[in-house]
């Protein structure tokens, strides 16, 4: 199996150059943005509980996630691989997925680290919430927040995997197109 992190804070382009690779890689993409937004959506109690935490720009509790991932990779037997896009953001969830990945035998190839400056990363943002009617996009202390939460939390996600020589930092701004052709050199030289 061929398991790959996307890495990079709010904003970095996680979501957008997901698609992309998971269209040209054939990997099942697993964003818990995307799955906690679906929750949401469908009115569901975990929906009910992450929507709070979500529209204050905080990050849902560990075990909410840890659980919602580990029935996503339960659902998906045989396939290609996996891309985790916005996972794990805590070290806690990335020790859980070690653990969760170590019972398939299939380890994390690499982690994908998306670099962007603050300043872009709230233009992007704020432009997402003109038309995103997303909650969390359309108040700029909300995305600060984010940015908050990512530094304090998710940051330290890319030391812990730095320690097993997993880690390649990309640079994220440029052209949706420039960049992905940057991921994809990364990835060519580890497939
Ligand atoms: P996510 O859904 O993961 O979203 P994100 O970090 O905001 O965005 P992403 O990096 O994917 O940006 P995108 O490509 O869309 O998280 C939302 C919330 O869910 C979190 O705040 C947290 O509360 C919760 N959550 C999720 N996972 C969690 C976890 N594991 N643990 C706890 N809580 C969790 O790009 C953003 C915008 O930029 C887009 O409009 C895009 O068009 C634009 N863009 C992208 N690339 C560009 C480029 N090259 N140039 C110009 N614009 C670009």
């Amino acid at each position: 199996m061929f398991n790959l992190i996307l890495f990079g804070p709010p904003g970095s382009g996680k979501g957008t150059q997901s698609e992309k690779l998971m269209a040209k890689y054939g990997l099942k993409h697993l964003s818990t943005g995307d799955l906690l937004r679906s929750e949401i959506n469908r009115q569901t109690p975990l929906g009910n509980e992450a929507q709070n935490f979500m529209d204050k720009g905080q990050l849902v509790p560990d075990e909410v996630v840890i659980g919602m991932i580990s029935s996503a990779v339960d659902d998906n037997p045989g396939i290609k691989g996996f891309l985790f896009d916005g996972f794990p953001r805590t070290k806690e969830q990335a020790k859980a997925l070690d653990k969760l990945l170590k019972l398939k035998k299939a380890p994390i190839t690499a982690m994908l680290a998306l670099e962007v400056s603050e300043e872009e990363l709230i233009k992007r943002l704020l432009k997402r919430g003109e038309t995103s009617g997303r909650s969390d996009d359309d108040n700029e202390s909300v995305i600060r927040a984010r940015i908050n939460e990512y530094r304090s939390k998710t940051a330290v996600v890319a030391d812990y995997y730095k320690q097993f020589d997993k880690v390649v930092m990309v640079k994220g701004e440029g052209t949706i197109d420039e960049i992905f052709a940057r991921l994809c050199k990364e990835i060519d030289k580890r497939a």
